[in-house]
């Protein structure tokens, strides 16, 4: 097939699960066309199924807002007629969906039908979609799209409470690549981090407020109290300067390292012991996934879809969204039995598999034809 996928080319999960879907598509002999402002940044090696086609806004003065829905939109017209996709694949609703709405229209003036599947990956449903200012669109550009998915039945279920929506939605999860996320002993690495053997704890996100990133640093102060313990922090976004004070203020900055945004963060994995995601709200959860593929269990919220991902008692432990001491209960109940920590980090693997990316691409291909030869 030739697939046009449009996604946010950053470190955010949307954008990641779009590009590495992309990239396991183009494995498996598809053609990958990202349309998108730049380039993607998982998408930094040379593939001869992979073509990225930038999206460029031109800035008028007379522009406060330039319109960059109508350059993807008029950038779709363009790839879909010059390359003869057969689909386009829009990730994150706004205003991807919008977008390939304008652009199908378009299309039908050149004669060329083509299907649209739009996959909703959280904030796009639950926050920002959500929001009056663009929930006629939204709903709008998900009833017009040919197929849409959802990356957790939570989610699902979400976008049917919060929009009008006459459509089917399929779950199709988000699924990591075992090949590149696995533990690998990095000695050296744990031991200039934890020097005297202290137990790893590990948060990756944007630092929005979504992720209530401050949470893990309190959830860390009271673990510290009882097992010597660091806290990596990785990632940059709005809530750093605030938790990096906060770490401060509890008198735990020398065990808490601001790492910034990390490419590689399967080596930084590896070396820890327990992930913290004491998110407001999470569709699905991928970094906790990334985690538990490298053997990392999880302590998180119980919010959005994260008990899909996460089991109680098996990967990891659920608490209510703000309960602080609850997981830092749990945490320290993991850390402190060496045993029992090495039988949960067994367990978040084995967990992990189930998404492994060899099971979940065919789930995306089933439904490009079932799309295509549908409409
Ligand atoms: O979590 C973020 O802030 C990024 C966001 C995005 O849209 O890029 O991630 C969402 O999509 C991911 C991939 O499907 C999910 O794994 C995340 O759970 C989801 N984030 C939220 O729902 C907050």
């Amino acid at each position: 097939m030739k697939i046009g996928i449009v996604c946010y080319p950053t470190f955010g999960g949307s954008g990641v699960v779009a590009t590495e879907l992309g990239k396991g598509l183009a494995d498996r002999g598809h053609q990958i066309h990202f349309i998108t402002y730049n380039q993607p940044v998982r998408l930094d090696f040379f593939s001869e199924n992979l073509f990225y086609h930038e999206v460029s806004v031109s800035k008028y003065p007379l522009f406060d807002f330039p319109p960059y829905e109508l350059a993807l939109a008029s950038r779709m017209v363009d790839v879909v007629r010059f390359e003869k996709l057969d689909v386009l694949h829009v990730h994150y609703a706004i205003p991807h969906a919008s977008a390939a709405f304008m652009a199908k229209q378009i299309l039908t003036t050149y004669d060329i039908h083509i299907p649209v599947i739009t996959t909703l990956h959280g904030t796009d449903i639950t926050l920002v979609g959500n929001d009056r200012t663009y929930k006629p669109v939204v709903t709008f550009s998900i009833n017009q799209s040919d197929g849409v998915t959802s990356v957790s039945e939570h989610l699902k279920q979400d976008t049917y409470r919060f929009f009008d929506i006459t459509r089917d939605i399929k779950v199709i999860t988000n699924f990591i690549d075992l090949k590149r996320f696995i533990h690998t002993p990095k000695e050296h690495f744990k031991k200039a981090i934890a020097p005297e053997g202290e137990k790893i704890l590990i948060h990756t996100s944007n630092f929005r407020r979504v992720k209530r990133a401050s949470d893990v640093v309190r959830i860390f102060a009271k673990v510290n109290e009882q097992i010597p313990s660091k806290l990596l922090m990785v990632g940059d976004g709005q809530d750093r300067p605030e938790c990096e004070q906060l770490a401060r203020d509890l008198g735990v900055s020398q065990d808490v390292r601001f790492l910034g945004k990390q490419d590689a963060i399967e080596e930084i994995l590896s070396v820890s012991d327990l992930f913290l995601m004491p998110s407001q709200s999470e569709s699905f959860g991928l970094a906790a996934l990334e985690a538990m593929a490298c053997r990392v269990p999880v302590i998180s919220t119980n919010a959005g879809g994260l008990p899909e991902l996460n089991i109680e008692g098996l990967t990891g432990y659920l608490r209510d969204v703000g309960d602080v001491d609850g997981m830092a209960e749990q945490a320290i109940y993991i850390l402190q039995d060496q045993e029992r920590l090495n039988q949960f980090k067994e367990n978040a693997l084995i967990h992990a598999r189930k998404f492994d990316l060899a099971n979940i691409l065919p789930e995306y291909e089933n439904f490009y034809m079932q799309v295509i030869e549908s409409s």
